[in-house]
C-alpha cells in the first residue's frame, strides 16, 4: 500500500519521456511502472495508494531546483528584498520549484556560522526545500578556516562577487579559490569589473544621464567578459579550482567559459529566464518603467540572447536559475533621478518553470533537456543528486504535474511574489504547471498553495 499513486502521466525522466505510473511512499519515490508493461492493467501492477492522483494528459516533471535566489536579503539602509522565504517559496511552490538554494551572506565583520544561523533562521517558515550557499564578504584566516566549517554543515558552494562593497580583489579570489579547490566545494562567482562601472557611472551621472536605461550603459558587456576571463585564470592558477559563473549574459563572458571548457578546465556556466527572453530595449520604455528591469548585469542585445540559447544547445550552460531578487517599484523609486541607486533585481522564482518550458520546447529543445537544466544538472552540481532532480526511485517524491495545454499569459495579478510588478508580464507561455508536490504532498494546485506552512526542510548538501 502506497501513500500516493500518480497514473497516466508522462514522466519526463533523465532518460526520456515515458508513459508510466508512479507510487510514492514515505516522501520518496518508491515504483514506477511503464503502463506499456502492463496494458489495461495499470491499476493492478502499481498497486493501491491511500491517495490517488489522475495526470491524464499532463507531464510529470522533476521538481524544480532553483539555485539562485535572494530571499530576504538586507540591500542597504533597511531594505531588503520583497521576497522572505514564506513569500517565495509559496510562489516557487505554486510555480513548480520545490528546492531553492539561497544566497546567505557573511556580514564584513561576521563569521560565516553567524551568517547561516541567521539565514537558517530567515528560512524557519520555507514552504520547499532549501540549500544555502555562502557570500563571503571578508578574506582573512578566520573565513578560510570556516569554509571547512560550512561542508560539515552541508553548505557546499560558496559565493564571491567581482562588484558591489563585498567585492573581492584578486588576491582574495586567488584565497578563497585555492581554499575551495583543496576542500572540494563549488565557488559561485558574480561577474563584472567594478572599476570600469563605477568610472562610467560617475561619468554619466556628471553629464546628466541618470535614467535607467544608463544604468545597461554603465555596465556593458565587456565587463561581464574581463570579469570572467579573469575568473577562470585566477581559477586555473589556484589549482584548477572549479569555478561556477551565475547569471551569464552574453557572448563576451560565455566565449571565455567555452574555450576554457574545451581545454578542460572545470567551469560551469549558469543563465536566467531575463536573459534568454527579454532584451536590453525594455530600458527604453517611457518613463521610470525601465527601472523594472534594473539588474546586474543588466539585460543584453538579442544578439547576446541567441548567443545563449545556442550555448545551451552546445552543453555550455547547464542551468537555468532565478537571481530570484525582486524590489518593489516604489522601492525602486529611490533612484528616480539617479539609476545607480536603484535596487538591482527583477522577478522570476514563479515564472521560471512556465517560461523555460515553453520557450524552451519552442528553441527545440526536449522536455528531458528542460529537465536537466531546471532540476537535474543543479542539483547534480550543488551535491543534491539523485535525492533531488530527478524521477527515478529512491529520490524525494518532489514533482510537477505540468499542463502543456495550459495556455496563460503571465500577469502580475495571477502571482504570488511579493512584489508589485513582474518582469514578464504580457508574456504568452504554452502550459503551466498544474500541481506541484512536495515529498509525496500537495502544496500547490492550481495556481493555490495547498500545503502546510513551513514545512521546508534545511537540505545538507553533499560536495558536488
Ligand atoms: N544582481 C541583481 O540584479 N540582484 C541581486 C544581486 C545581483 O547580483
Ligand atoms: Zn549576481
Ligand atoms: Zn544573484
Amino acid at each position: 500500500m502506497y501513500d500516493l499513486v500518480i497514473r497516466n502521466g508522462k514522466l519526463v525522466t533523465e532518460k526520456g519521456v515515458i508513459d508510466a505510473d508512479l507510487a510514492v511512499l514515505g516522501g520518496k519515490i518508491a515504483n514506477i511502472v511503464p503502463r506499456s508493461q502492463a496494458p489495461g492493467t495499470d491499476a493492478v501492477s502499481i498497486g493501491d495508494s491511500a491517495e490517488k492522483i489522475d495526470a491524464e494528459g499532463k507531464y510529470v516533471l522533476p521538481g524544480g531546483v532553483d539555485v539562485h535566489t535572494h530571499l530576504d536579503m538586507p540591500l542597504r539602509d533597511g531594505l531588503k528584498s520583497a521576497d522572505d522565504f514564506v513569500t517565495g517559496t509559496i510562489a516557487a511552490a505554486i510555480g513548480g520549484t520545490t528546492t531553492v538554494v539561497d544566497y546567505a551572506c557573511q556580514e564584513p565583520q561576521g563569521s560565516l556560522k553567524e551568517a547561516l544561523n541567521v539565514w537558517k533562521g530567515k528560512a524557519k517558515g520555507a514552504c520547499v526545500d532549501y540549500g544555502m550557499h555562502m557570500t563571503i564578504a571578508r578574506v582573512d584566516d578566520e573565513t578560510l578556516s570556516e569554509m571547512a566549517d560550512m561542508v560539515s554543515q552541508g553548505v557546499t558552494s560558496f559565493k564571491i562577487y567581482l562588484v558591489y562593497d563585498m567585492r573581492l580583489n584578486d588576491e582574495e579570489i586567488y584565497t578563497v579559490l585555492e581554499r575551495s579547490a583543496h576542500l572540494g566545494t563549488l565557488v559561485t562567482v558574480h561577474c563584472e569589473n567594478y572599476g570600469v562601472i563605477r568610472y562610467r557611472t560617475k561619468k554619466l551621472l556628471a553629464e546628466g544621464k541618470a535614467d535607467p536605461k544608463y544604468h545597461a550603459i554603465s555596465r556593458p558587456d565587456r565587463c561581464e567578459g574581463e570579469a570572467v576571463n579573469r575568473v577562470l585564470q585566477i581559477a586555473a592558477m589556484a589549482d584548477m579550482a572549479p569555478v561556477y559563473i551565475v547569471h551569464n549574459t552574453c557572448r563576451e563572458g560565455v566565449k571565455y567559459i567555452e574555450e576554457a571548457r574545451s581545454m578542460g578546465q572545470p567551469v560551469f556556466a549558469e543563465t536566467c529566464p531575463q536573459y534568454l527572453l527579454l532584451d536590453d530595449s525594455k530600458y527604453e520604455l517611457p518613463g521610470f518603467e525601465g527601472a523594472k528591469y534594473v539588474m546586474s548585469p543588466p539585460l543584453r542585445s538579442k544578439a547576446d540572447q541567441e548567443y545563449l540559447w545556442q550555448a545551451i544547445k552546445n552543453g555550455t550552460i547547464k542551468v537555468i536559475a532565478t537571481d530570484h531578487c525582486p524590489f518593489t517599484f516604489e522601492e525602486k523609486k529611490i533612484g528616480l533621478h539617479n539609476f545607480s541607486a536603484i535596487p538591482n533585481g527583477g522577478t522570476g522564482i514563479e515564472e521560471r518553470i512556465a517560461l523555460m518550458y515553453s520557450e524552451g520546447r519552442k528553441q527545440g529543445l526536449s522536455y528531458t533537456d528542460l529537465s536537466k537544466l531546471t532540476a537535474t544538472n543543479p542539483a547534480k552540481l550543488f551535491g543534491m543528486y539523485p535525492r533531488k532532480g530527478t524521477i527515478r526511485i529512491g529520490s524525494d517524491a518532489d514533482l510537477v504535474l505540468y499542463d502543456a495545454d495550459r495556455k496563460t499569459t503571465i500577469t502580475h495579478d495571477i502571482l504570488h511574489e511579493n512584489v508589485d510588478y513582474t518582469c514578464y508580464e504580457g508574456v504568452t507561455v504554452d502550459g503551466y504547471p498544474a500541481m506541484t508536490i512536495l515529498r509525496g504532498k500537495v502544496i500547490a494546485k492550481d495556481r493555490a498553495f495547498v500545503g502546510e506552512m513551513g514545512k521546508g526542510q534545511f537540505i545538507r548538501r553533499d560536495l558536488p
